[in-house]
């Protein structure tokens, strides 16, 4: 029986990751978390009682702290999800961003190397280090182009986690993971602002309530959509490699637009709208809905608010997932439908 250390468990993908080892294995998991004075235990209150699965407390802001954990625990396996991982924030946030995402990751491969070398590392790389992309799909040959400090404080991570690797035969990795989402996904993230705020307006508009427009910012950007359930498998395929420690691209190998992904959630609702005007002043409407005193009228769902452009965007993304599934034998199972379908359901079923 193996013991695992995951950073980053109230999260997404930590959360995800604990979920996938305790059905996939017989190990021990503890789950490393900042102590905070309000709890944001949602994503893993389903694990209070089992015995596989105990909290520590654990910041990877301090090295002492992080080095004191390995030394102790000496675990088998240790996979860093704890991050900032909002780019949006990451330009008024960027020393936190290069403390949180690059040298946290120092002191974790520091403390392996010194204290627990036989110890499996992995670090949650982003498809943000891509950036300002100069070919597509990208595979794990493309340059790193950051665009944000977060993207910056990945690829940086990414250096030291080669150095390491190298240095000390650590075996270690940093997944190129391109956008993943789902159900627990962060309210911040455009995906999930979208599918709840597609269900709060089809809510109101069941109770004829009036309700705000959703406001979003760069429709045409355009990401690489991927289930997070489909993506913690790949990374303990990665974890467990026959061929030795090598990083991945994670990925469907399909992109999509903003835009296309606020379709696609207002149809998943079977709410028929359409765009008018252009730029800032371009915004969706539903047509004919009769209101309660029965004018038939179009009602604005959606508009654009440049607060939420950013100083400088990545413009598209789009992985090349074949080396991992070749070499991992690693195979998505959610579509980009599926997963739109999957957001909005759920989401409307909170509301309920
Ligand atoms: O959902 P997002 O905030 O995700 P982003 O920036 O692509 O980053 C996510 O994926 C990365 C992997 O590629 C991860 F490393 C990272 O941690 C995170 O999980 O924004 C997606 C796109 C951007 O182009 C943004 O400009 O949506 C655009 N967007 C348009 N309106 C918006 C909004 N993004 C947000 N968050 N909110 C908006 O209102």
């Amino acid at each position: 029986m193996k013991k695992i250390i995951i950073t980053g468990v109230t999260g997404q993908d930590g959360s995800h990751m604990v979920d996938y080892l305790l059905k996939n294995t017989t190990d021990t998991i503890i789950g490393g978390i900042r102590r905070l004075s309000v709890q944001n235990h949602k994503n893993i209150r389903h694990l209070e009682n089992n015995n596989r699965f105990k909290l520590i407390d654990l910041d990877v802001t301090d090295q002492q702290n992080v080095s004191n954990v390995i030394l102790k625990e000496q675990p088998d396996y240790f996979l860093n999800f704890a991050a900032n991982s909002f780019v949006g924030n990451s330009w008024s946030m960027p020393i936190s961003h290069m403390e949180n995402n690059t040298m946290s990751v120092l002191y974790q491969l520091t403390s392996i190397a010194e204290h627990c070398p036989n110890c499996k590392y992995y670090n949650a790389g982003s498809s943000e280090e891509f950036g300002d992309v100069i070919h597509c799909p990208q595979d794990e040959n493309h340059p790193l182009r950051p665009r944000s400090p977060y993207g910056a404080s990945k690829a940086s991570a990414r250096h030291l986690v080669k150095v390491y690797r190298d240095s000390y035969d650590i075996y270690a990795v940093q997944g190129w993971l391109f956008n993943h989402e789902g159900t627990r996904r962060g309210e911040e993230f455009v995906t999930r602002k979208i599918s709840k705020g597609v269900a709060k307006i089809v809510k109101c508009l069941e109770n004829k309530k009036p309700f705000e427009p959703l406001s979003l910012g760069n429709l045409e950007a355009k990401r690489d959509w991927s289930d997070a359930e489909d993506f913690v498998e790949g990374i303990w395929l990665m974890m467990n490699n026959s061929k030795g420690p090598r990083d991945y691209v994670l990925s469907s190998g399909q992109t999509h637009s903003i835009r296309s992904f606020v379709e696609n959630c207002f149809s998943a609702a079977n709410i028929p709208c359409y765009w008018k005007g252009s730029g800032i002043n371009e915004k969706l409407f539903l047509s004919n809905y009769i209101a309660e005193d029965n004018n038939i009228t179009d009602l604005e769902l959606l508009n654009i608010n440049p607060k939420f452009y950013r100083p400088a965007e990545v413009e598209l993304l789009q992985g090349d997932p074949s080396l991992a599934e070749k070499e991992l034998g690693w195979k998505r199972k959610t579509n980009f439908n599926d997963l739109v379908k999957k957001m909005y359901n759920n989401d409307y079923a909170l509301l309920s």
